[in-house]
């Protein structure tokens, strides 16, 4: 053997007795007593508040419970006052997205989570079920002006509920006009769980949980600012009242910990 092969196989000899090193230190690992597979899940992220804060906006793998194989989210990293960490379920940015959607649309979710979307009605009752929720909506006018609501309630209840809506607590800059809706169902075009005697969805062009019939219709038409029509575009009405359709508005969610 030449002394350079010699040395070449000592390094090979040196590689394999860490490569051996390293797994049985792994193997140790996961092979501790009351290490399960189960603990592997449980750390996995439940939510956005999961995430380490430090970590930038975009799209994150979460594991809600009875959610074994997860989703994927939008996590808002960045809203500064209020640390990060939130989920979000509805985003308006840009028109490109349809809104106008029947029940099945809005259980299922649709759209794009790198731009506009609305997360699913049945995802927002499983994350919302297993722990206590805030709900923070950001908005946005045509003049770069910002508001926001935050509610320290926010749950959902499950399509046999029909998505029954909890929510108490205001804090903000952009009025209420979402609290009134407690106790309320949601509602589509396709499915009028208003106490409106004509159908708020229809009217409105939205899906809410519509009383008689809004406030807040933060799935309306994307109208791009003043509109002729009523209450039919993205309005919230205690900051813009229902002629004038918002720019952007974001609807997230942060388990209190
Ligand atoms: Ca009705």
């Amino acid at each position: 053997m030449t002394e350079q092969n010699s040395a070449h196989s000592k390094e090979l000899e040196d590689i394999r007795r860490i490569l051996q090193e390293t797994a049985n230190v792994c193997r140790n690992e996961l092979y501790k007593p009351g290490h399960s597979k189960d603990d592997h899940f449980k750390h996995r992220p439940r939510d956005c508040s999961d995430i380490d804060i430090k970590q930038e906006s975009g799209v994150y793998k979460i594991y809600p419970e009875s959610s074994a194989d997860g989703l994927n989210v939008y996590c808002d990293m960045t809203t500064e006052s209020v640390n990060g960490g939130w989920t979000v379920f509805q985003r308006r940015i840009s028109g490109k997205v349809d809104f106008y959607r029947d029940w099945e649309a809005y259980k299922e979710g649709f759209g794009s989570l790198q731009n506009e979307f609305w997360l699913g009605n049945d995802r927002l009752h499983i994350l919302t079920s297993h722990g206590k929720y805030q709900l923070l909506i950001t908005m946005e006018d045509f003049a770069e002006n910002n508001r926001y609501a935050l509610y320290d309630t926010f749950k959902v209840g499950d399509e046999k509920s029909k998505y029954v809506l909890t929510i108490n607590s205001y804090m903000g800059s952009a009025g209420d006009s979402f609290a009134k809706n407690n106790g309320q169902k949601f509602s589509t075009k396709d499915q009028d769980n208003d106490i409106y005697d004509g159908n708020c969805a229809t009217q409105f062009k939205g899906a809410w949980w519509y009383t008689k019939c809004h406030a807040a219709n933060l799935n309306g038409l994307y109208l791009s600012g003043n509109h002729s029509t009523f209450a039919d575009g993205i309005n919230w009405a205690t900051w813009m009242k229902y002629y004038y359709s918002l720019k952007t508005t974001a609807m997230m969610i942060r388990r209190l910990k």
